[in-house]
């Protein structure tokens, strides 16, 4: 199977003047295809396209909607093993981890195939004499839709089953590291049924495509996760380009882990170990930062440590594979700039970080592991983005506590704890748009909010029954019977 390596406009796979290759970061002999490195001119078609097909698919009856993502859905989950071993392949998480993603894909889509027929409004009486009100909810328009390459599969479906099932038409630009996947599920809605125009596909330069989405008036909105940097320069096209949009974003997290004495070890070991390696600690809810407090610190890290020796770091496609390799070039020199960084700053490399050889030339790198950590360092400050964790000590909860909330964002956080008394007291003060007790700071369910404060968002929550938030607008209707 060779995915179209082509762009999706008006309803044809389109080629553009330019191509880039795809690389493989298990193997970078392994070519997954050449996509489209597209103009402005090729955006500018795709939201003309979209434009153009937004009155009609507006129109559309719900069930017709939810029919076409129901299929699309079904056609997802049924290849989901040759979709994930896709996905891997192009981005080094390894093939369960692929597999899963993809599965999520599929039931979120079957989710929100449910939210179209599920749009409500409200019926209010009005203060006025026999006046009654109504709520309703009508679509957007056009979204431009802008993805990162660490989930390819979940988060374009995240937003874009969202944006078609209230009856938005899309312009979808994704990673340039991961346009397989996204031409697959591209393909996978045109043959569910999608009309020309309702869904389209320009790959290629995020800052030349990314932000001639997000400046053209012809653009009611847009949706993007991605770093915090990008995320501001997506902010500042959206509201000085000649009109104002509604935005959505979702940027980085530098998630603290808190592990008390109380904590059960094995757990709290566990937790850690999925949450800042497991996907090759490539998620925006990673526990970067592990909190823990003196009395078990020690064990705590030993146990840490013994997991992480038990690791395999190789090739994506490889069954015996744990950690997949990091998913650039560039991102891995990132990484090993930042463990230098610790080392200079006073951290303890307590294990691993070194880049490994394997049978195929990779971006291989084993699990880093910091220890005497303070959270004033960069490494506990700025967003990683790898495979790389720092421990801090600290003397007891409240220590804890606010060591966790000292940081510029405030994505996910997590506490492992057997006291009812310290939970419930974290979750009401930890500053975070997520927290997990006694469970690993990555991992969530697809059909409930997610989103962040501070730095980590801007704009309304992604998923679930709350994504009609940013997906329609309201309108209040009077009527004097
Ligand atoms: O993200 P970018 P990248 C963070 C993580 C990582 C860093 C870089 O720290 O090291 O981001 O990864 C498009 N106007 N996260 O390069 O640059 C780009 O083409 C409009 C955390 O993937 O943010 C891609 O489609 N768009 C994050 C998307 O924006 C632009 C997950 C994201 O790219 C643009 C991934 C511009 N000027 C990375 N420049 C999370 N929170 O999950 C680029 N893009």
């Amino acid at each position: 199977m060779r995915p179209e390596s082509r762009n999706y406009i008006d309803g044809r796979w389109t080629a553009a003047d330019n191509a880039a290759p795809d690389i493989n970061p298990s193997d970078v002999n392994d070519i997954v295809g050449e996509y489209p490195d597209s103009s402005e001119g090729d955006v500018r078609s795709a939201i003309h396209a979209a434009r153009r097909s937004f009155p009609e698919w507006s129109r559309t009856s719900p069930h017709a909607r939810a029919n076409i993502l129901a299929a699309a859905a079904a056609e997802i989950l049924k290849r989901a093993r040759e979709l994930g071993e896709l996905l891997s392949r192009e981005q080094g998480k390894t093939l369960r981890e692929g597999q899963g993603e993809v599965i999520r894909a599929g039931q979120a889509m079957q989710f929100m195939a449910g939210e179209a027929i599920r749009i409500r409004g409200d019926s209010i009486v009005g203060l006025g004499s026999n006046s009654s009100i109504e709520v309703i909810r009508e679509p957007l328009g056009v979204i431009g839709v802008i993805t990162p390459w660490n989930f390819p599969a979940a988060i374009p479906v995240f937003k874009i089953a969202a944006a078609l099932a209230y009856g938005n038409t899309v312009v979808f630009k994704p990673s340039e590291l991961v346009p397989a996947s996204a031409s697959e599920l591209v393909s996978v809605l045109e043959r569910a049924g999608l009309p020309a125009g309702a869904l389209n596909l320009v790959m290629g330069s995020g800052p030349l495509l990314g932000s001639a989405i997000a400046s053209d008036a012809a653009v009611d909105a847009v949706s993007f996760t991605g770093s915090v940097s990008t995320g501001r320069l997506v902010a500042s096209a959206a509201v000085n380009g000649a009109t104002m949009k509604r935005l959505q974003l979702e940027m980085g997290g530098k998630n603290p882990l808190v592990v008390l004495d109380d904590a059960d070890l094995e757990l709290a070991a566990s937790c850690a170990l999925d949450g800042a390696f497991f996907s090759t600690g490539q998620r925006c809810t990673a526990s970067s930062r592990i909190i823990v407090t003196r009395g078990i610190h020690d064990r705590f890290v030993n146990a840490l440590v013994d997991r992480l020796r038990g690791l395999r770091v190789g090739h994506a496609l490889d069954e015996a594979t744990n950690i997949g390799p990091v998913v650039s070039a560039p991102q891995l020199e990132r990484i090993h700039e930042y463990i230098g960084i610790g080392r200079r700053e006073g951290a303890n490399l307590y294990f691993g970080g070194r880049s490994v050889e394997r049978e195929t030339p990779g971006y291989f790198l084993e699990p880093a592991l910091f220890t005497e950590a303070t959270n004033s360092m960069r490494i506990c400050r700025e967003e990683i983005f790898g495979p790389v964790a720092a421990v801090i000590c600290v003397k007891d909860y409240e220590e804890a506590l606010a060591t966790a909330n000292d940081t510029n964002f405030g994505l996910s956080a997590g506490i492992c704890t057997s006291s009812l008394a310290y939970a419930s007291h974290f979750k009401r003060n930890i500053q975070s748009g997520t927290v997990k007790v006694n469970q690993s700071t990555s991992g969530l369910d697809f059909h409930v909010p997610f989103g962040g404060r501070k730095d980590s968002a801007y704009g309304p929550p992604e998923q679930g029954t709350y994504a009609v938030e940013f997906f329609t607008s309201t309108k209040v209707v009077y009527t004097s019977a």
